[in-house]
């Protein structure tokens, strides 16, 4: 301890939305006058990114015991982990770097409490399912739990198997890979993706000009194949790679896209009741009117 001057605590938190830290100097001998020095010292906290730094001259009369210096605190909308930086007296009649007042209540030591929730991102929705004809699909993505600052993420798509089967869709015969960076700007809480289809018609295509060659009586089109039922084709969007560090990837990481090629055997409610529809009218012209 110092004989004639120290801090009241050796240490104060405050929350950065605080906006200061109000730090206190005791005097501990009576009907004196000193004069001292007080500054800051970086540690896990910088300035001026996170507080402002001081160097001040403090003069005690006989009467004063003790002084407050404040100290401004950054208040930003980033999430970042709980910063420290040091308060210190000092003797400004020496040298600087000889010149710390001695005893171990001359330095007092401030934790700034970061209380920005950056949030947490996963996808709206785990399953989608769309049409054989879909031109392209749209996802979304959330983020839930706090909106505090700019934060990010990885999206990439790949087929459900690595290995070929005949339920996964493949790149490129199916749909456009995707890699891009999800950014979520400062209160942005939903975002959109659009990933590019294969249509079916542009498959069948394919498979009736190769028909069309093998084939040049033309008996059999490649179109009443398809009839017979080819299985849904499935593809998976994952997220990963959240960024800065505290941000979370929630478990709702991967979306699973179903294109839906039999839609006559879809359970999907309007597709039945599109199907009822359609065979009702044509039994009876007048039903739909
Ligand atoms: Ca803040
Ligand atoms: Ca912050």
């Amino acid at each position: 301890m110092n004989e004639y001057v120290g801090f009241k605590c050796l240490h104060y938190s405050v929350t950065e939305s605080n906006g200061h830290v109000e730090v206190t100097i005791c005097k501990k001998i009576i009907s004196q006058e000193i004069t001292i020095g007080v500054r800051t010292i970086n540690d896990t906290a910088q300035a001026p990114r996170d507080y402002t730094h001081i160097d001040e001259i403090i003069e005690f009369n006989k009467r004063d015991t003790e002084k407050k210096i404040r100290i401004p605190i950054v208040d930003d909308e980033e999430w970042n982990p709980d910063l420290e930086f040091i308060v210190e007296l000092y003797d400004p009649n020496k040298l600087e770097g000889e010149d710390r007042l001695p005893g171990d209540d001359t330095q007092c030591r401030v934790t700034i409490l970061d209380e920005d929730f950056p949030g947490t991102i996963g996808f709206q929705n785990t399953e989608i399912s769309v049409s054989k004809n879909a031109k392209e699909v749209e996802i979304e993505i959330e983020r839930n739990d706090g909106s505090d600052g700019t934060i990010s993420c990885m999206l990439t798509t790949e087929p459900l198997t690595k290995e070929p089967s005949s339920h996964s869709a493949q790149e490129f015969e199916d749909y456009l890979p995707k890699e891009e960076k999800i950014t979520f700007r400062h209160n942005e809480t939903s975002t959109k993706i659009v990933i590019q289809l294969v249509g079916d018609k542009m498959r069948q295509g394919d498979a009736k000009e190769f028909n069309d060659k093998i084939q040049d009586d033309g008996s059999q089109s490649a179109d009443q194949g398809s009839e017979e039922g080819d299985p849904d084709l499935i593809f998976k969007v994952k997220l990963d790679c959240p960024e800065p560090k505290g941000v979370k990837i929630s478990k709702k990481n991967i979306c699973l896209v179903t294109i839906v090629r039999n839609e006559e055997f879809n359970k999907n409610e309007e597709s039945q009741r599109k199907l009822i529809e359609f065979y009702l009218a044509q039994r009876d012209p007048t039903w739909t009117q």
